[in-house]
């Protein structure tokens, strides 16, 4: 190649990487993102000062707006709108996910696991890794999976100890089918309804209880309800991922991507340990409103839970075997 030539390579390769660079300083881009928490608790919290970060730390360019309480499309029809491509966060359980990549039924079924810590070490998992990349074929880039909001609970108005007290009981459940078939499973008759409705629904007696954590209860002051007692079931540990369109992430410079992947690992880093910190405190102020916590029949729910351990159409062969693999290692 002759000098002239090279040295026209070199002054467009100069050109493009100012012209690149010129771009990514002026790129701005704004997302909403909707959650269905209240403004008392931690995830709301936690999103709130995941986004204040980004914005300072990006100079601006990246806006998260934070809209708590499904004050936009939450649940099943936030995660629709990632994979429309929408400029959307969705933070939901990965239940909802489940509905693009079966495996996260799994990581989401009942009774798997017996701390906080052992979710966060299987979310860093190649396990878990090998979902997320299936995730992304489907247009759901999943930045974090561990906003975890508590073990969720029975609360109900009769004491629970066993599968045979939940019989002709409406308990109220998130709408996904992973809810529906636990608490079908644990003998309850499950009634699926957006949170914005459960309270009102309990009130009225159009269930007769519902389930949840005891940041939930604290956090929307369910204990104000008539469901003061508390079966600590530990059926499902409730946990958000935060969920972005892969069009549009992959339009976002990288030098921002690094920032905003990095705060919100931080942030759900931050959730866990301060929920950890928070949970005896929290239990002692619902016991100081009249809330009563009684322990259950595990063995029996365990049994009863048993079925859903068969794996689902869609589901890669083994996945339950390999989540069990991977929890055996850490005990
Ligand atoms: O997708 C996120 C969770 O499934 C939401 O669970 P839900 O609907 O029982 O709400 C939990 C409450 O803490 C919301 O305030």
């Amino acid at each position: 190649m002759s000098f002239k030539k090279i040295l026209s390579v070199l002054c467009a390769g100069i050109i493009l990487s100012i012209g690149s660079q010129a771009m990514a300083d002026d790129y701005k881009l704004t997302l909403k993102l909707s959650h269905v928490f209240s403004p008392a608790e931690q995830l709301t919290k936690s999103m709130d000062a995941v986004a204040e970060s980004i914005l300072e730390k990006t100079d601006g360019a990246i806006r998260i707006q934070t809209f708590p309480q499904a004050q936009l499309p939450a649940y099943k029809e936030g995660v629709e709108q990632v994979v429309r491509g929408a400029n959307f966060i969705s933070v939901e359980d990965p239940s909802f996910i489940g509905d693009y990549v079966p495996d996260f039924k799994a990581l989401y079924a009942p009774m798997l696991y017996r701390s906080f810590d052992e979710y966060v070490k299987l979310t860093r998992s190649k396990l878990v890794a090998d979902m997320q990349a299936k995730a992304e074929a489907q247009g759901i880039k999943i930045l974090a999976l561990d906003y975890i909001y508590g073990f969720r609970n029975l609360i109900t108005q009769k004491v629970i100890t066993k599968p045979e007290d939940l019989k002709g009981m409406k308990i109220r459940t998130p709408g996904s089918k992973s809810y529906i078939d636990t608490l079908t499973a644990m003998g309850a008759v499950a009634t699926p309804l957006p949170w914005g409705e459960t309270l009102s629904a309990v009130q009225q007696g159009v269930v007769d209880g519902l389930e949840g954590s005891e940041f939930t209860n604290i956090g929307t002051k369910v204990y104000e309800g008539p469901t003061k007692n508390v079966a600590n079931t530990r059926h499902i540990l409730g946990t958000c991922g935060v969920y972005i369109s892969t069009k549009v992430w992959n339009e976002i410079p990288a030098k921002y991507q690094a920032i905003i992947q990095e705060e919100f690992t931080k942030g759900a880093n931050h959730m866990v340990e301060t929920l950890k910190s928070q949970h005896g405190g929290v239990v002692k102020e619902l016991e100081s409103y009249g809330v009563k916590f009684n322990e259950v029949d595990g063995d029996a729910f365990r049994k009863a839970l048993a079925p859903l351990y068969a794996e689902q159409p869609g589901m890669t062969p083994g996945v339950f075997k390999a989540i069990f693999s991977e929890l055996d290692a850490m005990r």
